[in-house]
């Protein structure tokens, strides 16, 4: 099942966005209704947004072309210029989005420690919540990460999310959700997306990661919120024309790869449970689709050299800091895939 690239199969661990569209994703593409959506007539880009907004439990949703938009959208949706954003020191909007609320926002980003679970603890969050002081930004937003790409993919619970978002309310805040694998989260604790969703009043979800769609995320949440991302999805050059050629796969993506997430979970407790075995490794706890693990410290190689060992094997994994790799399983993997890459770390290991 893994990617042919030049006449070689390719095991591509590096993450869930490598995924290519499925047959059934190119032909709904071919066949899709499309308009300017700009001007609200695309038809299967509305159905896509009604879709999404339906499973995620909100009245309104929008399609934005990225995770990292979605994110941004919300935040300039939520807060004004000089509020301050609580979230985790791991989280995706403050390591990897090009520092892109401060930068084009001028919203000041307040990290608090994730803990290994992905959750930020209740006591931190209160603690880092600004005084009505003229010396201080106001603190506007908090920000949630489920999974959690870094905290090994672990998943915030129903009820983790509920006091979080108690507290918001208590302190007159607003709760962003960065759901990119929401579908994810779901899977693994069985519940619906809309359960984890309700506390938040926004969320944004990714189509083109593990539900294999080639671009797009969408960010939902009630009319009110969703009228003015929409205005500032336009203001960051998101607003894309005929883009019902991309929600048809998302349409197709929710209705047939979402059914199908456990399937990724369960190659990516295999793929944990056949590098436990080997020696010069370490696993952490596996959740969902994510696998991280360490090079033992005095192991004999550089991450380079591990990283190239297995690249030559035509396995890719990512890495991710210093002794800290992750594979992540996705529906263009399959059990004999996950066999032939623990196969060849056994072999990089040895040698
Ligand atoms: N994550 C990517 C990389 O940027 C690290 C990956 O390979 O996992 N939120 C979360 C939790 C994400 O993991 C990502 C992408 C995003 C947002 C951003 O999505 P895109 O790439 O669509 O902007």
């Amino acid at each position: 099942m893994a990617f042919i690239i030049s006449g070689q199969k390719i095991i591509d661990l590096r993450s869930d966005t490598v995924t290519q569209p499925t047959p059934e994703m190119r032909e709904a593409m071919a066949r899709a209704d499309v308009g300017d959506d700009v001007y609200g007539e695309d038809p299967t880009v509305n159905r896509l947004e009604e879709k999404a907004a339906e499973l995620m439990g909100k009245e309104a949703g929008l399609f934005v072309a990225s995770g990292t938009m979605g994110n941004l959208a919300a935040l300039l949706s939520h807060c004004d210029r000089g509020d301050e954003v609580i979230l985790g020191d791991q989280a995706h909007t403050f390591i990897y989005e090009a520092g892109g609320s401060a930068a084009l926002c001028g919203i000041h980003p307040r990290p608090v420690p994730n803990q290994a679970d992905g959750a930020m603890c209740l006591e931190d969050i209160d603690a880092a919540i600004r005084p009505e002081n003229i010396h201080f930004p106001r603190t506007r937003l908090i920000c949630l990460e489920n999974t959690h790409n870094r905290c090994s993919g672990a998943v915030l619970s129903v009820e983790y999310t509920k006091a979080v978002a108690d507290l918001a309310q208590a302190r007159n805040l607003k709760l962003h959700m960065d759901g990119a694998r929401i579908f994810n989260a779901a899977t693994a604790l069985g519940v619906a997306a809309s359960e984890l969703a309700a506390p938040a009043d926004s969320i944004t979800f990714c189509l083109s990661k593990a539900l294999c769609v080639p671009v797009g995320s969408v960010l939902c949440g009630s009319c009110r919120f969703i009228a003015e991302a929409r205005r500032i999805r336009k203001m960051l050059g998101g607003g894309m024309r005929q883009a019902g050629i991309l929600a048809a796969a998302g349409l197709v993506a929710l209705e047939e790869i979402v059914p199908r997430l456990h399937e990724d979970h369960t190659r990516a407790k295999k793929l944990a449970a056949g590098l436990r075995s080997l020696p010069g490794l370490t696993i952490e706890p596996v959740s969902t689709n994510i696998v991280y693990f360490h090079l033992v410290p005095d192991a004999a190689m550089t991450d380079v050299q591990f990283i190239e060992e297995l690249a030559a094997r035509n396995i890719k994994i990512m890495n991710i800091a210093r002794r800290r790799f992750r594979a992540v399983l996705h529906y263009w993997i399959d059990g004999e895939d996950v066999n032939t890459a623990i196969e060849a770390f056994r072999q990089v290991l040895k040698t």
